[in-house]
Formats: structure tokens, sequence, C-alpha cells
């Protein structure tokens, strides 16, 4: 039975870490354009100024999409290269790019999936306060609707978000990532609510303003995924629970990002224990938040592994001594491709499509001018294989799209992590695209039949 005739086979990037040219063309600032010039950001002390240099190898890199045999390309709109200032003044040329480039892909028979938002939030609207900004998800409605109006009559898939963990989280919680803040709960989880409401009124935006049939999605991480050890009933049991609970770690988690969006309701075990720190939350904005979307996207890299433990607990087995992990330390995990999908599909009976699922790589051109790496062309098969299982057994899977496309700029890690299935040097922006290219070609081309 294998994946669905029509199943989407892509490979995944994002604008900030691909297209570089971060002021060409009236395009405005992003708050990593700015944060990534600041001292100790990022761990080489370089920046997306260049990065994979898409902008102007647009052309070059759709070549390659086409000999990698993909079916759809995610790629992100950089917000301040289309609205300078966040609102506003509109940026035809920057309108201009992202119109060339749909247009060549279709010109392949490529589908484009477009992220509306994936973190490059204008600097001009972090300086209005940002995610802490009640007007921000209403900033995000208008600029979706200058994006819509241009391109949806040739794009009809649209994801509003990527990763609201991260650009939460990791952006406001930690700081490890652009603007690079370390806010109270009261803040966060305002900013979080704020976030959730973009997604809404964004979808809301696409509906009204799509001039074709639009096929909306919402990319959350995949971080707080719990698989079980043995495929008991209790463990399951017990990492199905854990998955979805949003006790421990709400702004990392599952259900606090996931089920507001699909099921019109933060998590009952959230809101009690966080009860003091909330922001007023009504029920016009859960119905905002939950505005029907046609798919979950899934940004799937690793699993925790646990076990029934007393009393209901999940009992952490994660690590064995030696695990396997990849260049970035992420345990080598394919299980997660399988119990993720399950679980979420069992909650929330919507449409999965894989947004993201790669490994961070030590490649380099070998003396025969090729880029061997083995280790994805395993990882990928594994994690492949599991998904092919839960779609087998029903989960209804519409694609998978790996992270990455090209080598790019991995935030605050970078050019130290090569997530590509093409090799980019990062002196001449020369492409060669990896064995495992080669490889995941083959694959889509027998629709999965040959893992
Ligand atoms: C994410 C982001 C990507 C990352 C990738 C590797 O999931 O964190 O969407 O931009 O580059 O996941 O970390």
């Amino acid at each position: 039975m294998g994946f669905r005739k029509d199943f989407a086979w892509g490979v995944a990037s994002s604008s900030y870490q691909n297209e570089g040219s971060v002021t060409a063309d009236g395009k405005g600032l992003s708050v990593w354009d700015v944060f990534t010039h600041e001292e100790g950001k990022v761990a080489d002390k370089s920046n997306g100024d260049v990065a994979s240099d898409q902008y102007r190898l647009w052309e070059k890199d759709v070549a390659l999409l086409e000999e990698l045999a993909v079916n759809s390309y995610r790629f992100s709109i950089s917000w301040p290269r289309v609205l300078p200032e966040g609102i506003g003044r509109v940026n035809e040329k920057g309108l201009d790019y992202y119109d060339r480039l749909v247009d060549a892909l279709l010109s392949k028979g490529i589908t484009p999936y477009i992220t509306l938002f994936h973190w490059d939030m204008p600097y001009e609207l972090y300086l209005k306060g940002g995610w802490l900004n009640r007007d921000m998800p209403r900033y995000f409605a208008e600029y979706a609707e200058v994006v819509i109006r241009r391109l949806s009559d040739r794009v009809q898939h649209w994801i509003t978000q990527n990763e609201p963990q991260c650009y939460i989280s990791s952006s406001l919680e930690n700081g490890e990532h652009a603007p690079g803040l370390r806010l109270g709960k009261k803040d966060l989880f305002l900013a979080a609510h704020h976030s959730l409401l973009s997604h809404g009124y964004g979808a809301q935006a696409i509906k009204a303003a799509a001039k074709t049939r639009p096929v909306i999605g919402y990319a959350p991480a995949s971080w707080w995924l719990w698989s079980p050890l043995t495929e008991n009933k209790e463990d399951v049991e017990a990492c199905r629970n854990k998955t979805f609970a949003a006790l421990e770690n709400p702004l990392g988690g599952t259900g606090f990002w996931l089920d507001p969006v699909l099921l019109g309701r933060y998590p009952l075990d959230f809101l009690q224990t966080w009860e003091p720190y909330l922001p007023r939350i009504s029920q016009e904005d859960m119905k905002v938040i939950s505005e029907p979307i046609d798919f979950v996207g899934m940004n799937v890299y690793q699993t925790y592994v646990g076990r029934a433990g007393g009393e209901g607990t999940c009992e952490n087995v994660s690590h064995r001594k030696g695990y396997a992990k990849t260049m970035a330390s992420w345990p080598v995990t394919p299980k997660a491709l399988y119990w993720g999908p399950k679980f979420y599909w069992e909650r929330y009976h919507k449409p999965i499509v894989i947004t993201e699922n790669g490994m961070s790589n030590e490649d380099w051109i070998h003396l025969d001018g090729r880029v061997h790496d083995p280790q994805r062309i395993d990882f990928t098969h594994r994690y492949l294989s599991s998904l092919k299982r839960a779609a087998e057994e029903g989960v209804d899977i519409r694609g998978y799209f790996h992270w990455t496309f090209t080598d790019n700029f991995e935030w605050s890690r970078g050019y130290e992590e090569r997530f590509g299935m093409v090799y980019v040097d990062f002196e001449t922006r020369e492409r060669v695209i990896k064995d495992s290219g080669f490889w995941y070609r083959d694959v889509i081309l027998s629709n999965g039949e040959c893992l």
C-alpha cells in the first residue's frame, strides 16, 4: 500500500537561512539581520548576509530541485522583503522575487508550499513590541493578505508559521535566537497567545484573499515527542500522555501549541498550573486561533523514549550508552516518525505533512568530487520506513519535506551544521548534490516503494 499516489515529496528551506541579499531591492531588516551582527550570538561569528545566496542563484536552485525529482518545494517568504517596515508600504521588488520563483517552480511541475513566517520578523515590528504587542496578529494578517493577493492565483499550499517553540521559547525565554530576550512567564505566555492569534488571523486572511482554494497548515516543532520503549499498551499509553501533557514544558510542548489550534482550547493541565501567569483568554480569541486548517505540519528530528513508570508516569529511558547521534548530537530515533504521526492522528484526526526531517552531518567534497553521506542515507531510510508503516496503518500522511535542500545558515550555529542534500561551498556558493540527494530522487521516483 505505501504512500498515497499524490504524496508530496519535497525538500524545505527558509528565507533567512537561504536567501542572503538582506538589503537588496528595498528589503527591510529582520530581527535576524540585526541579531547575527551582535557579538557572541552565532557560534562561528557568521551571519546570513549571503547564506546560500539563493536570492541571486534561484534559477540554479530550481534546476537542482528538478534534478532531485521533488514534486514539491517548501520555502518561506521574508516578511521584511515584502513589507520593509512590517506594515504599510509594499516593496513590489520583494514580491517580484517570489513571483519569479513560483513561476519557475511551476514550470518544472514543482508545487510550492509557502511558509509565511519562519522567524525573520521585521525589525520595525520588534521595535513596536513584537509578539508582546496585541496588534501583531493584525499586522501578520495584513502581511499575509499582501502575499496571498500576489501569489494565490498560482499557489494553494500555505503554512502560516514555523516552530513557535523556537520564535517564542528560544527567542524570548532563553535568548538563544533573535531577538535574544529572556522574558518572564507572564510576558512569554502573552507573546505565545499573540502568536497563536496571529496564526488564526493569518488563516482567516488566507481564506478571505485566496484566488484558488487554499490548503492551509501550521508547523510547530515536535520537540516534546515521547515514543514507547516497547509496544505494550502501558508503555504506549504512558508516552502518548506525556507527549501531550503541557505541565513540565509548556512552551516547548505539543499540546500547548496544537490543542488551541486544532481543539479550540489550551490544555487543562496548563491552564490549572499556570493560571496566575496567563493573559486574558477570551472565547473570541480561541475561536480565531482554532480557525479550521487543512493539515498539521510536523518538524520531527528525534524523540524521547519512555516506558510506563509507577502511577501512570512515564520513565525516561532515552539515552543508551553510545547511542547513535548526528553531528548536532541529536539522537537517531527513527521511531519518531511512526509514533509522532500516529499519536497526532489519533488526537487531532487532521491530515499530516512532515514539514521537516533530516540531520546534520560532517559533509565535505571527497577526492572523487562527490559528497558521500551514507549516514544521511541510512538515517532518512530508517525514518521514512517508520513513516511508511504509519501510513500503511491508516495515518493520513500527505507529504514529506526533507530538511534541508541546500546546506544553509543554521541560526545560532552558523555554518557549522550541514543539513542539506545539496552541499554548498560557503566561499564560492558552488552547489554539489550529495549521494543522499541522488538516493532521495530514486525514493521519490518509486513513491517510496523501494524503502
Ligand atoms: C527548525 C527550523 C529549521 C532548522 C532545522 C535544523 O526546525 O529548527 O525550522 O530552520 O534549521 O530544524 O535545526
